[in-house]
């Protein structure tokens, strides 16, 4: 049986820590759905939700991570409706901190229940765990470089502003 694991996030933008992650799921799972989410506790962003899923395909093929990785959005309910929708087996997400896994540890509990899917925990490589999109949104914000953070084509799609 193929196991598909869904990795949600905002993705605004994606970071070099969000590649690692979805690497990480890709070696795991026979196939990965990259789940653009709308979070509303976070304010408005950098990018449009189809911005955010073009710089990801981007991203990923730039990368020329394994597998078979699929990128899209989803808008319409519970993350765990859409994991009932596709069959997904696990939600993969990245923990950087005890701060990521107090967030992470309710919704895991209650998307096992509405879903009966796992949640996989799994952690960033050193070099990439203090990246964060907010940061990434406060350096644009204020001239500086992300270069160091984020793959090439979120710096294209900032350019080409
Ligand atoms: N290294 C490793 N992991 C990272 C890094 C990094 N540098 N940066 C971020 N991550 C991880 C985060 O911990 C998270 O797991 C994931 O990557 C996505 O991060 P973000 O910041 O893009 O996205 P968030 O934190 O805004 O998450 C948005 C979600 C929609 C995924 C989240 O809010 C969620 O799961 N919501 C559930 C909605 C729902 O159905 N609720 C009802 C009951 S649970």
């Amino acid at each position: 049986m193929s196991r598909l694991a869904v990795v949600p996030g905002s993705f605004d933008p994606v970071t070099l820590g969000h590649l690692d992650v979805i690497e990480r799921a890709a070696r795991l799972f026979d196939d990965v759905h990259v789940l653009v989410v709308h979070n509303p506790e976070k304010p408005g962003g950098l990018l449009s939700a189809d911005e955010r899923v073009a710089v990801i395909e981007q991203a990923v093929a730039d990368a020329g991570l394994p597998g078979s990785i699929t990128v899209t959005q989803y808008s319409s309910g519970l993350l765990a409706d859409y994991c009932t929708q596709v069959g997904a087996t696990a939600l993969v997400k990245g923990i950087r901190s005890h701060t990521d896994l107090v967030y992470e540890t309710p919704m895991a509990i209650v998307n096992e229940h509405l879903a009966g899917v796992e949640t996989v925990f799994v952690l960033p490589r050193p070099e990439h765990a203090q990246v964060s999109s907010t940061l990434v949104r406060q350096v644009i914000s204020l001239g500086g470089d992300v270069g160091p953070y984020v793959p090439a084509a979120v710096l294209a799609a900032v350019a080409s502003r």
